[in-house]
């Protein structure tokens, strides 16, 4: 059993628990954090006393608000990217054996879910959102891009949600979060002391686990939400986001804008806050992301967090939002015209050491 003070792990009556404990970070993803929870996964997906996983995390605000990102500015003049390395390869190792893991895994998500929150949410196989949840894919803000296999599951949800989604880094709540797939059961989270008490009380096999916490959570929880906003915008974000350049996706909210849409007028001008180089390598990333399998995914996000390591517009967004919270950064190059293509592609390229991508054959 894997023992920090940051994530507390328990069994009881096959369920292994496990709980981000590290709230006055919003359970923020420390490098610590990640290996104790990949090896904690790894330990019990061959213990037959555990049928399935547990995930929550400590307090009310916050499932997990992301990655540590301020450890790497913390380190942007010394050897940043061996703890960069260590960071993100450790953490898509954990999302990767998520996906591949043969137990079922619930997850609570309450309150903040963010950036490498949904990243430990996405592969669970029964998620839960509550009338308190805040989901974003924020790294536009900070000048990064959406990881921990953004380029899988923003790719692939219905339309152009993915799109919407990352390029805007807006914040939804439990109705649009199961109305892009994003979730699969909606619980009031007064409920929830009742539900866990349920399964406390129940025992557990490796066999029937899927079937029996299905069950019990259908008569628990509500399947989907009562008119989810998002619906309501989902044909204009299938017409504006279904250009395969930024700017041409730019241009077409700003026509409709100026042509009186106020939410398509609203959005470009969001979106022009944005750094234009995360723009475009993100819409290039969600293009690729389609035609590639999950493990192509992750090896594909590994080169770009590298490269984005060596990217002034990352250290800029976290300090404009995590340190000074100036909320003004100045990105570099300032517009989306200004950026070439060939710099674009440069961040699909990255050139180990070892002649290979280290997830490589990855197996879980
Ligand atoms: C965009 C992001 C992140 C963010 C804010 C953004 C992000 C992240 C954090 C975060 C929050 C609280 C913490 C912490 C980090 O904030 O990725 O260490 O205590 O991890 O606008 O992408």
């Amino acid at each position: 059993m894997i023992k920090q003070s940051n994530l507390l792990c328990e069994v009881k009556n096959g369920v292994g628990y496990i709980k981000l404990n590290r709230p006055k970070a919003l359970n923020a993803l420390s490098v610590e954090m990640i290996e104790g929870l990949y090896k904690q996964l790894l330990e019990w997906k061959e213990d037959e006393n555990v049928a399935f996983i547990c995930l929550t995390g400590e307090g009310d605000k916050a499932l997990c608000a992301g990655g540590d990102v301020r450890a790497l500015y913390d380190h942007r003049d010394s050897n940043v990217e061996e703890l960069a390395f260590k960071f993100f390869y450790t953490e898509y190792c954990m999302n990767l054996t998520m996906y591949l893991y043969p137990k079922p895994i619930l997850v609570l998500m309450h309150g903040i879910v963010m950036g490498g929150g949904v990243g430990v949410a996405m592969p669970a196989t029964h998620k839960i959102v509550t009338e308190r949840t805040k989901w974003a894919m924020p790294e536009m803000n900070i000048g990064l891009y959406p990881d921990v296999g953004g380029s899988y599951f923003l790719s692939r949800m219905p339309g152009y949600f993915g799109r919407y989604l990352a390029l805007t880094s807006r914040t939804i709540g439990p109705e649009d979060v199961l109305h892009i797939g994003g979730a699969d059961y909606y619980l009031e989270s007064a409920k929830w002391e009742e539900l866990k008490n349920a399964i406390e009380e129940k025992s557990w096999t490796v066999t029937s686990a899927s079937e029996e916490l299905s069950s019990l959570l259908d008569s628990f929880c509500k399947k989907s939400g009562d008119n989810p906003p998002i619906a309501a915008i989902e044909e204009k974000i299938n017409k504006h986001f279904a250009y395969d350049t930024m700017e041409e996706i730019v241009k077409s909210l700003e026509k409709a804008g100026n042509e009186g849409d106020a939410w398509c007028a609203e959005t470009a001008k969001l979106i022009r806050t944005k750094s234009p180089t995360s723009l475009k390598v993100t819409l290039k990333q969600l293009i690729e992301g389609e035609e590639k399998d999950l493990i192509d995914c992750f090896k594909m996000e590994l080169d770009m967090s590298m490269n984005f390591m060596k990217c002034h517009d990352f250290f800029e967004g976290v300090r404009s939002v995590l340190v000074d919270k100036d909320r003004n950064p100045k990105w570099n190059p300032a517009s989306l015209e200004e950026l070439s293509k060939d710099v674009v592609d440069g961040f699909f390229e990255y050139t180990w050491e070892e002649g290979k991508n280290p997830l490589e054959g990855f197996k879980g």
